[in-house]
This record gives C-alpha cells, sequence and structure tokens, in this order.
C-alpha cells in the first residue's frame, strides 16, 4: 500500500519540491490550501496543472477543526508542515497573525493529529528556521550554527518559529510522536516568492537584460546568508522522517555570502559587470557602462536585521547521509536562467 503524505503549504516554494519528490517515491500525496478555492478558481486550477496527482484540501493553519477533518478522511502516515507565513519583514509589519500562523498554527496541526488518534502513527515535520538564532550568539564563527547553538531570534517570524519548535519537541516528549524538526538555513530556487531578495534579484537582473526594467532598489546589501537550493533541501525533510527516531536537523551549505555577492553574480550571469560606490543609503551597483543598476531603499530594512547566518549541517551529512547538491553559484545561475525564459517576450 502507498503511504499517503499530508503537506501544509503545498502551493509555496517547498511544497511544490516536497509534493513532487514525494509524488515520485510512490506516495499518495495530499496538500492543504487556505482560501475559498474552488475547482474553477484559476489559483486552484494552475496548482493541479503543476501537480495532477496531489489531492487539494482546504484548510486554514488558524482552523483546528478543518484541519482535524483533513487529518480524519486521509489517515496520514506523515504530515509535513510547511505553511506559515513566512516572509521575515513582513512578520514586523503583522505580527499578531505571525503568532498565530507561524507559531499557534504548529499546534493546531499537531493537536489535529491527537485528536485524530493518529499521534502513534503518524509521522510530522516541522519547518522550523535559522531566524530562530538570529545572530546575536555567534559564538561559533568557524564552524557556523548547529543543533546545540543558542537561540535568540530577532524578529516576530523567528519568535513565532520558536514556539512552533518548542511545541513540536514538547508533543514528542509528552506523547512519544515521532515529531522532527528541520532547522533549515535559506533555500531559495525557481520557485521562490518574488518577495524574498534572491528572486526579487534574478527577476529584475532578468528585466534589466532584457530591457523592461532599470534598476533594482533592496534594503541591507551587506547581511550574510547560508544559501542553498530548495530541491535539495526536501530530500533532507524526507529523510527526517524514514529515521527510526525523531530528532532535530540543521540543512545548510556551510557557507555565507552577502546580499551584494548575489548582485555581482546574477549580474554576471547576464555578462553585466556591476561595481560599488558610496556607503549606506547613497550605495549604488554600477554597470560597466555606469550606468546605475542597483540601488537602496531603506523601505527596504527591517526594524532588527540577521546579521549574518551560517549553518553547519555535520549532523544531518552524517545521520541522514543528507548533502546538498546546487553549490552559490549554481543556484544564481538556475534562478536567473529561469527569470530569463520567463520574462523573455517569446515566453508565454
Ligand atoms: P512559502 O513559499 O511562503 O510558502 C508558505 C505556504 O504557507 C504558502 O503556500 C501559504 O499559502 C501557506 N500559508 C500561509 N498562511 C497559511 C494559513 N493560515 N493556512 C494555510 N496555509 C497557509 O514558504 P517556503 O519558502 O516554501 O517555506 C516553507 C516553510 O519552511 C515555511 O514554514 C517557512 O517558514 C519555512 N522555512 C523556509 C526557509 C526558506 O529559506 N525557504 C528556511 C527555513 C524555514 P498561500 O500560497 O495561500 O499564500
Ligand atoms: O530573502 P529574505 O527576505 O530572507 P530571510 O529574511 O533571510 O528569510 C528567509 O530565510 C529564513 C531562513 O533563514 C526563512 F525562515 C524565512 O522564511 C525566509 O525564507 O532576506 C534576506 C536578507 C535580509 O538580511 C534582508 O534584510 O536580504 C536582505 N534584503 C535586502 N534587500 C532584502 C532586501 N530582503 C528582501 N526580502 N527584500 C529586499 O529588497
Amino acid at each position: 500500500m502507498a503511504k499517503k503524505a499530508l503537506v501544509t503549504g503545498i502551493a509555496g516554494q517547498d511544497g511544490g519540491h516536497l509534493a513532487k519528490l514525494l509524488h515520485d517515491k510512490g506516495y499518495e500525496v495530499y496538500g492543504v490550501v487556505r482560501g475559498q478555492m474552488e475547482a474553477s478558481h484559476p489559483r486552484y486550477k494552475k496548482l493541479k496543472e503543476e501537480m495532477p496527482y496531489a489531492e487539494l484540501i482546504m484548510a486554514d493553519l488558524l482552523d483546528l477543526s478543518a484541519l482535524t477533518r483533513a487529518v480524519q478522511a486521509i489517515g496520514p502516515d506523515e504530515v509535513y508542515n510547511l505553511a506559515a507565513i513566512s516572509h521575515v519583514g513582513y512578520s514586523f509589519r503583522d505580527p499578531v497573525l505571525t503568532a498565530d500562523v507561524t507559531g499557534k498554527g504548529v499546534l493546531n496541526m499537531l493537536e489535529a493529529i491527537r485528536l485524530s488518534g493518529l499521534e502513534k502513527t503518524c509521522r510530522f515535520y516541522q519547518a522550523s528556521t535559522s531566524e530562530m538564532f538570529g545572530g546575536l550568539d555567534y559564538n561559533r564563527p568557524g564552524d557556523g550554527y548547529d543543533e546545540d547553538s543558542q537561540f535568540h531570534p530577532r524578529s516576530p517570524y523567528g519568535v513565532a518559529k520558536l514556539y512552533g519548535h518548542w511545541i513540536t519537541k514538547n508533543y514528542r516528549e509528552s506523547y512519544g510522536m515521532h515529531a522532527s524538526c528541520g532547522i533549515l538555513f535559506n533555500h531559495e530556487g525557481d520557485r521562490r516568492g518574488p518577495e524574498f531578495v534572491t528572486r526579487k534579484i534574478s527577476q529584475a537582473v532578468a528585466r534589466i537584460k532584457l530591457g523592461t526594467q532599470d534598476v533594482i532598489e533592496l534594503g541591507n546589501l551587506d547581511s550574510k546568508r547560508d544559501w542553498g537550493y530548495a530541491g535539495d533541501y526536501v530530500e533532507g525533510m524526507w529523510r527526517m522522517l524514514q529515521q527510526d527516531k525523531p530528532d532535530d536537523y540543521v540543512l545548510a551549505t556551510g557557507e555565507t555570502h552577502t546580499i551584494r555577492e548575489f548582485c555581482e553574480l546574477a549580474f554576471g550571469q547576464v555578462g553585466m559587470t556591476l561595481t560599488w560606490r558610496g556607503a549606506d543609503e547613497k550605495t549604488e551597483g554600477v554597470d560597466q557602462d555606469g550606468v546605475v543598476r542597483v540601488k537602496v531603499n531603506p523601505e527596504f530594512y527591517r526594524p532588527a536585521e540577521v546579521d549574518i547566518l551560517l549553518g553547519n549541517p555535520t549532523k544531518a551529512e552524517k545521520v541522514l547521509g543528507w548533502k546538498r547538491e546546487v553549490d552559490f553559484p549554481g543556484l544564481v545561475k538556475l534562478m536567473v536562467e529561469h527569470d530569463l525564459r520567463l520574462e523573455s517576450p517569446r515566453a508565454v
């Protein structure tokens, strides 16, 4: 009998990669989507075109009754809880909703499993995040953050995720649930939302190359992120749930790069050379012809910033046999090439 997997947030970046991976592994895939989508809804139709094998179920992470009905109807072997308000900048603008969805939503999903009497059989994955480390306890500069590093979240998103992390561990300890947390560092790709900095840059570079945009406005250019490819990371999620015992694992590349470096590589991908002039809010990125292509707009600054994230994935590599395949230049290349195809006038 095929295993059944329920994925919340299936319409998001990771949801799409994970649904495909599970389908390829022979799972029956069920996905939670929110809103009033009927079969005729354009967004629903688009999702069904992309993943015809997945059965989509309407439920909001805020709605325990809907989640419980979904779990009871499906009887999943594995639940992957990916749904969240996931944009750090947005979480400062809507902190209460972020706490409800990204924090308490995790409890709702765990309770839906427990109330359905599946806590001993259904395995659970929680999408925890490197944002929980925050960057102030940067006590292992050589090795990066690992599973034992201290948490100090710097955003309403990070704080909400920390609740989700600990309530998952609590259900593991209290009810013997096979519940694992993946502490994932930033992962990107062609499915990344345009509100995140990497996709904002890859889209803009493609448009600048094609002449439909002149310049890109960004916030903090000097923060550093440990960026990997989302397709590699969903494999790690699945591997966590195949272990005999539940546990927490960091998935990361072990490299960190600035937003400036991402810009330089992305422009380089379309044959443009970017150099920097000015400082702080007056910083500008200029192309080989002296045209300003990158500007700073303080609107994109955050009330508190995570200056640097660097992860140490040794435990996941040793225990799960997980290894990222795509390196940093490879990631930038695949994103820019994807957006060039998408933005090209010939593309439909
Ligand atoms: P994403 O693209 O933003 O997807 C999140 C999904 O959650 C969206 O499909 C969204 O639905 C859904 N959602 C939001 N609120 C909901 C609600 N109230 N009820 C039901 N669904 C809701 O995020 P992602 O990049 O795929 O990340 C997946 C998970 O991993 C998230 O929990 C994120 O916080 C976490 N994470 C991501 C990274 C990363 O670098 N990508 C790193 C660490 C952890 P709509 O499509 O309707 O908006
Ligand atoms: O791309 P970002 O918005 O990602 P961020 O804040 O690191 O969060 C992502 O990764 C987390 C894992 O560490 C996930 F948990 C979370 O769900 C999300 O997927 O911003 C990256 C950096 C920040 O330092 C930000 O200040 O880029 C800087 N930045 C500079 N200009 C910008 C911009 N970020 C965005 N979104 N837009 C800008 O214009």
